[in-house]
């Protein structure tokens, strides 16, 4: 029979602080942001009077190049809006596979617009001849596609940057088609400092971009919907129906303009962490890092190595992980670990991967 050490020896060993590697929402916000939103000035946003969410709306309409911006509540809301806003029931939307959409939004598209999805190209990203395979006939007894959605970064795809030569041919076939087009951008951010291309550049080609505050940038709550002003004030009337409208939200308001302007250069650390990590744990015997662009990283275990058993061992040693399929687990660095404690999460993902394959041994 083979040693097979158990999780709680692993307790004992590693019985420091967790890591926490499940996702860049779990980010508290720093003793600066805690400032800007105690001191922020504030008003009711129901009645358009908060000079911090105006402001925030302002800034981020200017960085993201679009004529108008509301501040929701989450990158779900903003999702949900773009689609309410751009579909009528019946209709179809285009998504890539994974899209966060169909996986992570409870139905909302079904429930709230009245809309199903078709999935094109596979693995999350798409090209335009894709898209265009997936695009209805016209006849009366099809559904009407009437919206493109595109994810950059890709979340289920592994933090994957969507190629932008491929943004541009999708929404240009979209337009000339009379398809609105969508990107969910709720890590946006992070695709600009990959790419060093500007987020403006990046959402140019899309009537309407939802960008999060929440995610790398660390602010606790909050993301906006960007497009024309028009498509706004419509957004803005299902917020309120949806009970999304906001009073003194100029509190939250303010961790996201501290967010927007000192969180985003440096993204570029998760990245190298992001890196760091994968490089650590492909030296693991049966785990396989996917290639990382961004902040998140996606690791397959050799079958019969089960993920929800890593993540639970990795969990009792310290470390949070999630779960992203029976053999594949995501991991997602942001503001809130540091160098060492990178360095210190792949050790133990090693050792909770040893720890499951050894106890299958016995
Ligand atoms: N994603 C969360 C979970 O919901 C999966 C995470 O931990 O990554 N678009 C994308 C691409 C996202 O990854 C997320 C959050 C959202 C939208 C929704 O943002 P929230 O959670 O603010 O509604």
């Amino acid at each position: 029979m083979s040693f097979a050490p158990t999780p709680l020896l692993f307790f004992a060993w590693y019985g420091a602080p967790v890591i926490d590697l499940r996702s860049d929402t779990v980010t508290r916000p720093t003793p600066a942001m805690r400032r800007a939103m105690a001191e922020a000035e504030v008003g009711d946003d129901v009645l358009g009077e908060d000079p911090t969410v105006r402001a925030l709306e302002e800034e981020v309409a200017a960085k993201v190049g679009k004529a108008a911006a509301l501040f929701v509540p989450s990158g779900s809301m903003g999702n949900q809006l773009a689609i309410a806003c751009q579909t009528r029931p019946g209709d179809e939307v285009i998504v890539g596979e994974g899209a966060h959409v169909i996986w992570y939004e409870c139905g909302g598209g079904a429930a709230l617009s009245g809309v199903q999805f078709a999935v094109a190209g596979k693995g999350g990203l798409f090209t335009a001849a894709e898209m265009l395979e997936a695009v209805k006939p016209s006849a009366y007894y099809y559904p009407r596609t009437s919206l493109v959605a595109v994810e950059n970064t890709h979340n289920r795809a592994g933090g994957r940057v969507f190629p932008q030569a491929d943004v541009v041919a999708i929404c240009e076939a979209a337009r000339s088609r009379g398809i609105a087009s969508h990107l969910d951008g709720a890590r946006i951010w992070n695709a600009s400092v990959a790419t060093g291309t500007s987020v403006a550049e990046l959402a140019r080609p899309f009537d309407t971009v939802s960008a999060c505050f929440s995610k790398g940038l660390g602010a606790p709550v909050g993301s906006a919907l960007l497009g024309e002003r028009d498509t706004i004030e419509k957004a803005r009337r299902f917020r309120r129906m949806w009970g999304g409208g906001m009073r003194q939200a100029g509190v939250i308001a303010a961790a996201a303009r501290h967010a927007l302007a000192h969180h985003t250069e440096r993204l570029g650390e998760d990245h190298a962490h992001a890196r760091i990590f994968a490089e650590r744990v492909a030296e693991v015997p049966g785990a396989r890092p996917l290639p990382v662009e961004t902040n998140i990283i996606n690791v397959d275990l050799a079958p019969p190595l089960r993920a929800e058993d890593v993540v639970r061992v990795a969990r009792e040693a310290g470390l949070g992980v999630q779960a992203y399929g029976p053999h594949r687990i995501r991991a997602v660095t942001h503001l809130d670990v540091t160098r060492a404690e990178v360095e210190r999460a792949a050790e133990i993902f090693g050792v909770a991967v040893r720890c499951v394959a050894g106890s299958r041994v016995t």
